[in-house]
Order: structure tokens, then C-alpha cells, then sequence
């Protein structure tokens, strides 16, 4: 089948037909919009068959299906990706460019869906890439947001957020399916009712409601025919509002209806690790679990008679706190829509929900208010009133006459329910992204949990896949690693372990600069385009990318070059190598101090790139609108991966990974999954630096932290400080970055992440890459060995161990002859 529509030939007819039903065009006058949208028609005609016959051999065999609930699919764009998993991204790309088209140009024309914020939604997009590769029935479940992530725009140094219309053409790889819609209520009240057996039900009655209407996109596999589903769900009101209900009385309960809808997907709260607590977004969280459990149930019941037997054939991951309402409503379903008796239901639920845990940040802790909860979900609210009585009852039993456990673990506690402790109670499995996080929940966060429950907790390390990383980013460095070992690391990626033969030759570690350097002027030409900067090539690629958090620590990167660029001026023939340092991260729109440090960051590039008496020794670049498309580019053509985050609170970290499958060598602390990539790679091959994870959690409990002593006795550090607030980076206005030094210094919890302490230390590893460097025989040797042992963070292999760990999915053959 696919032989044929990528035979070069047929798929030129047929991207030409196209063009001439869809817009009565041909080559010569169409734009390359309609272009795109004419190869993805090309394109589904054979995904539709594959898709069918995969649904086709799920019906018949059942395999158990994981249905991943997230808010959150950071997707990135799907025609070069399709392309590739169908193994027929240079026939197209040939086919292309006879016609005398770029296919660049082309998969350029597709919008970057952002329906995520950052590293939980990717990785819920990698996982999807990885089930299907692997050949499990899975089905993502989420949000059809109108408009992601914002467009970001600097203006004067300053972040500009700019509505994303990711819809504005039609996305063509997107399946309405208005006849799979199911009803989701909100609000009213509870009523009893008796029905004639003389058996007791909860109706809930005056309630608003909306359609949750699915469209499905598709999963394609790695060439195994396999194509897993996306559902994201849109909402619709009920009923086209009409004058006439005005006259039948409910014209306001229509008005609601069609408000209510309208407003539900309009937007994704732009938060990474931080929660808002509006109601809008608990109307989100309830509207698309509801949606999906629905069917989830539905599908079941159509091949099952007995409800009991669901957990043999369902799983419900729960992508973080953000659908953990999951648990009360799949209960909900079960008691009310099923009659079932109460401890059926939990014994089913309680084997169906599992739960992962993406950050130990208190501010992204999700609690709800009573009051919110009760209003728009009376029903679920009881239930979980519920859960809560019999689970409090538990902790008595178990801890008698200890208030102290139960002010502490209760569900319901303080007018606010504690999402994760609902996720806890019920799921079966409950787990970290990375060893560390995983242990700081058991010994800290989630103490409590663990003593009552040991057997729950496991760890997941997180992982990234190397088809789109690698084998979509980076073609070069993919092509050179399948000349030395072969192509079978597109679904096995241990075998880059291979690699480290080659680490030592000095023919391949000359290729690979070669091909570091290309992805190199890869990046400054987008770089010239899209900054207007000049950047050398020869230089250090020194990066940093993800999201503006503090912890992240931005600020501690660009008070380095600061102090850099002081110690250049004042010794101008310091032995520096050229360094460009590449920031790329968007802010909260309500983070003012994330914003502060971008502007700070581009008034900073602003100074130094215009100095001409440092000889461009170092510039800085703030790369605008950081996305999945441009990412991809730039881990390409990185050399030092910047992971500086403040040990122990990165949860795992994601990017961190992609780096170092392209080659970079990480400059980081033991944070997260860095400490996994250390024990991979080896002290050699990475620069550590900085305060432990115990240690800071240390300072933490006893309060003994000061960064006074270090702005007192380290005048260099004084300095860049002091620079903060005299003008040198805002001469036009010396408060500006005000905030942030009192922030460092003065606010109650100065220098909450430990900058100052830290500080020291990371310049001494900056100072390390600059002499490793200059050793290009040791770096490529190094950054060699940086591929060499990415293997382990294959998605691939996490994925195999939720399988192993906690589904327990069944494999699926998809045969392709009758398709
Ligand atoms: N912000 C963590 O902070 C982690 C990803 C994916 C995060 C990252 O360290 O790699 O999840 N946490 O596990 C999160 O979103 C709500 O918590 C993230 O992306």
C-alpha cells in the first residue's frame, strides 16, 4: 500500500489532483500553504487505511488499551514526523523537490500545534510516539484548545504575548468525529430518587451541559503500520440557541449553555509548574476526563458484559494532578449510570487509575476550593466527600489517635480538596519522572503516602524519542550514526552504545564537528533571519532553552556572562574562547519576575553585542519564540547543554536529554535525570557543579541560608550585582531590574535558589569548557560519547516500563496485507 502512494510518481499525480479539486490550481500558482495542504491530503489517503486496519484488529482482538489523560500534547508538527515513521520522508522529500519545491519550505508551512506548555506536555506527546512504535493500543486524551501557547514576541527587549491561531487554515491532519460526542454536565444540584425496586439513586438535576465532541489525530508508528488515536476534545453547545426558548422559559439556561461552551476550549492556561486555581480550568479538567471516560466505558460494554473485568482490559494514566478528577468520576459512572454497589466500584476504579507526579514545586500543588468543587460538580464532590470519609477512617485505624497523620493526608482538608491525594488513595501505581524525584517523593514530599503505601511508589525516568530528535532534527548526525552502526537505533537505541568505538578516531570525531559545525550555520542563518544577529560559527554554542523559571535558574547563566564581560573588559587578553551564549524560553504571562529576566537577558545582549572592544569574544542571543519546530534545530547545534537548575527541583527535565542525543555535552547540576545522565555518561564527559540535591534541601529545613555573605565577600560577585541596579544594563531607566536584585539580596526569601551559593562553582565549570574545548580532539571525543550513552533515554524504554510496571498492555500485530 504505501509503496504506491510514495512511489514517487503517484504521489506527484496525486499532490496535483489535489491542488486542482482543493483549490482548482495548479503548481505554477499555488502558494505554498495550499501546497502543504495538498501533500497532507496525498499523505492521509495512506494513513486512513493504515489507521483503519488498526482499529479494525483492535476491535477483534482487545488488546488492553491505555487511555493517557493530560491537559497537555505538545505535538510540534506532525506532516515531517508522519513522513518519517511511514519511512517515506526521501521519497517525498525527491518527489518535492522535482517539482522544484523545498520540502523544508513545505513542512514549514504547518502550524506548531503548542497544545502544551512545556516538558509534561512533550513527553506526553513522546509517549504517544513510543506506544505506537511499539505496538500498544493507546489513546491519548486532551484538550482541543483553540489557541495554545502564545506566540511570543520581543519588542524592546520585552515579551510580547500574541494569540496563537493554530486553526486559522485547518489542521489537516485532524478527524472531526461529531457522531462519538457525549454529554458532560456541570452545576445544579443533587436529588434521591427511588426507583421501582425500591433502590436508591443520585440524579443531579438543573445542571448546564455541553457536547464534548472528539477529533481524532493520528499516532503513526515507526514502519509497523500501526496508527494509535489523539482525541482532543471540543465543546459545543447542546443546543443552537433560539429565540424560541425564549418563549418555552429555559432562554437563560440557553444563553448559559452556549456561553459555557464557547468559553470552555478557548485557551491553554500558559503555567509550566505553577497553577492559577481559576474555574475555567477545573470546568477544562472535568469536561475532557468526563469525555473520555465516557467512551472509554462505552467501547468497553461493547465487546464485555462484565464491568468487574474492566481493569483487565483498561488503564487510565494521569498525567500529572490535572485529571486526577478522573477517579471520582469514573466512580461516578459506575454507581450512578451502571448501578453498582459502592465497593464494586472502587475495587474497579482502584485498579483502572494510576498516577505520575511531574514536580515537588508547592506553587504547582493542586487544591481546590470546597466551594468551587461543590458548586460545579455536586455530584463528583460527594463522591469524593466520600472517599475521603472511608480513607480518613483508614489512617484512624492504622495511625490510632494521630491527628497530626490525618490533618495531613486527608483528602478534604482546610475548605480545599488536595488533588494528589485523591490520585494517591485510588491509583494503583503512583510514580516519579526521574530516580531522584522518585526518591524526594518517598523520603519527603509524599512521606506520609509512602509509609502507608510502599508498594505503589516506582520510579519512570522520562525519555524523549530519537525519531523526531534525531531523525527528524538532526538528518545529518542521523544519517552519519546509521553509517556507523547501522539503522536499527531508530527503534532500539542502546545500540548507540556501538558509537563509543568511534569515539577515540579522529576521522569520525572530524565528521562529527564537521556535521556540528553544518547544524551550526543551520541555526545562525535562523538566527540572522529571525534576530538580525551575526553569530560565528566557530564560536562555543553555549544553550539554554525551556521554559523561564525561576529555578531554572536563566538568571545565574546571564549573571555569568556578566561577570564574563567584566573580566573581559578588565583583561582584555584573557584566554577566552569565542562564546555564544543562545537563550530561548517563554514567561507566564502573569510571571513578572520570568519577564524581568528576559528583558534583562536581551538588555545584556544589547550591551555586549554592540561592544566592539571585546573583539565579539562573546554575544548573547535571545532566540524568540522558543517551539518544538525550532527546538529541534537548535539541539542540532548546540555544544554545551546548560541544565542549571537548582538541585532537587527539577522533577527530571526532558531537553536536557535531546541535548545530549545530539552531541552536547551538559553543564549541569544533580538535578533530576542529569544524575542518570552522569552515571551514563561518566564524570569525564560532563561538567557538574553546585549544591546537592540533600544540601539544598538542608538550608531548606534549617533556614541558615544567607546570600549577603557571598554579595559581601566575593567582590566580582558584588560587582555584576551592583550592575543590576547602577545602569550599566538600563541606562535609561536604573529600576528596571530593581526586583531582581532585591530578589537576590533582600526579598523575605532571598535568593530562594540558591544563585549566589552556586555561583562560584558554576564559573569554575564554565571555565573548565572553555580549556576543554580548545582540546577539539577531547571534546568530540566526549560529545561522541554524549550520543554513545543516550540510549537509556529513549522514550522507548520508558514506555516499556509502564508496560512491564503498571498497564501490563498486550502487543499488537498489525498485518498490512489487507490494508
Ligand atoms: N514542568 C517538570 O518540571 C519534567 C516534566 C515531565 C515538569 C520537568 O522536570 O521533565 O514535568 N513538571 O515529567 C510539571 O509540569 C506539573 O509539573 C514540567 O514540565
Amino acid at each position: 500500500m504505501r509503496d504506491n502512494v510514495f512511489n514517487k510518481k503517484v504521489f506527484i499525480k496525486s499532490v496535483k489532483e489535489n491542488l486542482m479539486t482543493q483549490y482548482r490550481k495548479d503548481l505554477s500558482t499555488a502558494s505554498n500553504q495550499e501546497i502543504f495542504q495538498a501533500v497532507c491530503i496525498s499523505v492521509k489517503d495512506v494513513i486512513m487505511d493504515e489507521w483503519l486496519a488498526t482499529q479494525q484488529t483492535f476491535a477483534r482482538e482487545q488488546p488492553k488499551t491505555v487511555y493517557y489523560l493530560s491537559m497537555e500534547f505538545l505535538m510540534g508538527r506532525a506532516l515531517g514526523n508522519i513522513l518519517l515513521n511511514l519511512s517515506a520522508y526521501d521519497e517525498v522529500a525527491e518527489a518535492l523537490q522535482e517539482l522544484g519545491l523545498d520540502i523544508n519550505a513545505i513542512e514549514d508551512e504547518e502550524p506548531d500545534p503548542a497544545l502544551g506548555n512545556g516538558g509534561l506536555g512533550r513527553l506526553a506527546a513522546c509517549f504517544l510516539d513510543s506506544l505506537a512504535t511499539l505496538g500498544y493500543a493507546a489513546c491519548g486524551c486532551g484538550i482541543r484548545y483553540r489557541y495554545g501557547m502564545f506566540k511570543q514576541q520581543i519588542i524592546d527587549g520585552f515579551q510580547i504575548e500574541v494569540p496563537d491561531n493554530w486553526l486559522e487554515h485547518g489542521y489537516p491532519f485532524e478527524l472531526r468525529r461529531p457522531e462519538y460526542r457525549y454529554e458532560v454536565k456541570f452545576g445544579g444540584h443533587v436529588e434521591q430518587e427511588v426507583d421501582e425496586n425500591g433502590k436508591l439513586s443520585f440524579v443531579q438535576k438543573d445542571y448546564r451541559s455541553v457536547w464534548a465532541i472528539p477529533h481524532d489525530m493520528p499516532i503513526v508508528g515507526y514502519k509497523n503500520n500501526l496508527i494509535d488515536t489523539l482525541i482532543i476534545w471540543d465543546a459545543e453547545a447542546k443546543e443552537v440557541f433560539s429565540l424560541d426558548s425564549f418563549d418555552k422559559g429555559d432562554y437563560q439556561k440557553a444563553v448559559e449553555e452556549e456561553m459555557l461552551a464557547r468559553n470552555l476550549v478557548d485557551v491553554l492556561y500558559p503555567n509550566d509548574n505553577h497553577v492559577a486555581g481559576k474555574e475555567l480550568r477545573l470546568k477544562q479538567q472535568y469536561f475532557f476526563v468526563s469525555a473520555s471516560i465516557q467512551r472509554a466505558i462505552e467501547r468497553f460494554k461493547q465487546k464485555n458484559d462484565n464491568l468487574m473485568d474492566m481493569p483487565k482490559k483498561i488503564v487510565f494514566q494521569m498525567n500529572d494532578t490535572h485529571p486526577t478528577v478522573a477517579v471520582a468520576e469514573l466512580m461516578r459512572i459506575l454507581l450512578d449510570d451502571e448501578h453498582l454497589e459502592w465497593d464494586e466500584a472502587w475495587e474497579i476504579t482502584t485498579h483502572c487509575v494510576a498516577y505520575t507526579n511531574h514536580t515537588i514545586m508547592a506553587e504547582a500543588l493542586e487544591k481546590w476550593p470546597i466551594e468551587i468543587f461543590e458548586r460545579l460538580l455536586p455530584r463528583v464532590y460527594q463522591i469524593i466527600d466520600e472517599i475521603n470519609r472511608r480513607f480518613v477512617l483508614e489512617v484512624q485505624a492504622r495511625y490510632p489517635g494521630n491527628d497530626e497523620k490525618i490533618r495531613k493526608m486527608a483528602i478534604l482538608y482546610d475548605g480545599q480538596v488536595r488533588m494528589a491525594h485523591l490520585a494517591i488513595v485510588a491509583g494503583y501505581s503512583i510514580n516519579g519522572v526521574a530516580k531522584l524525584h522518585t526518591e524526594i517523593l518517598k523520603k519527603q514530599e509524599l512521606r506520609d503516602f509512602y509509609e502507608m503505601f510502599p508498594d505503589k511508589f516506582n520510579n519512570k525516568t522520562n525519555g524523549i524519542t530519537q525519531r523526531r530528535f534525531l531523525g527528524h532534527g538532526n538528518r545529518l548526525l542521523a544519517k552519519w550514526v546509521t553509517d556507523k552502526v547501522g539503522d536499527k537505533w531508530y527503534t532500539d537505541l542502546s545500540v548507540l552504545k556501538e558509537l563509543t568505538d568511534y569515539a577515540d578516531n579522529p576521522k569520525a570525531q572530524e565528521e562529527f564537528m564537521e556535521i556540528k559545525h553544518k547544524n551550526k550555520v543551520r541555526l545562525a542563518k535562523y538566527i540572522k533571519e529571525h534576530n538580525g544577529i551575526d553569530v560565528d560559527t566557530n564560536s562555543i554554542f553555549d544553550v539554554q532553552v525551556k521554559r523561564l523559571h525561576e529555578y531554572k535558574r536563566q538568571l545565574l547563566n546571564i549573571l555569568h556572562v556578566m561577570y564574563l564581560y567584566n573580566v573581559i573588559k578588565e583583561n582584555p587578553d584573557v584566554d577566552i574562547y569565542p562564546r555564544t551564549f543562545i537563550f530561548g524560553a517563554k514567561a507566564a504571562a502573569g510571571y513578572e519576575t520570568a519577564k524581568k529576566t528576559i528583558k534583562l537577558i536581551n538588555n545584556v545582549a544589547e550591551v555586549i553585542n554592540n561592544d566592539s572592544s571585546i573583539n565579539g569574544k562573546i554575544k548573547v542571543v535571545f532566540i524568540e519564540d522558543y517551539k518544538v519546530s525550532n527546538a529541534e534545530m537548535i539541539f542540532a547545534a548546540a555544544d554545551v547543554s546548560e541544565q542549571i537548575s537548582t538541585a532537587s527541583k527539577e522533577a527530571s527535565g526532558t531537553g536536557n536529554m535531546k541535548f545530549m542525543l545530539n552531541g552536547a555535552i551538559t553543564l549541569g547540576t544533580l538535578d533530576g535525570a542529569n544524575v542518570e545522565m552522569y552515571d551514563e555518561v561518566g564524570a569525564d564527559n560532563i561538567f557538574i557543579f553546585g549544591m546537592s540535591a540533600d544540601e539544598v534541601i538542608e538550608h531548606e529545613k534549617r533556614h541558615d541560608y544567607n546570600p549577603i555573605d557571598y554579595y559581601n565577600n566575593d567582590p566580582q560577585i558584588k560587582k555584576v550585582l551592583n550592575q543590576l541596579i547602577d545602569g550599566t544594563y538600563s541606562a535609561n531607566d536604573r529600576e528596571l531590574f530593581r526586583t531582581l536584585y532585591n530578589a537576590l539580596l533582600h526579598d523575605k526569601e532571598a535568593d530562594k535558589y540558591f544563585i549566589l551559593a552556586d555561583f562560584r562553582s558554576y564559573a569554575k565549570a564554565q571555565q573548565k569548557v572553555n580549556r576543554y574545548y580548545q582540546d577539539k580532539n577531547s571534546w568530540a571525543k566526549s560529545a561522541i560519547l554524549n550520543v554513545a550513552n543516550a540510549g537509556k533515554f529513549s522514550s522507548d524504554r520508558t514506555i516499556q516500563e509502564y508496560v512491564d510496571d503498571i498497564w501490563h498492555l498486550d502487543k499488537v500485530k498489525i498485518d498490512n496485507t489487507g490494508a
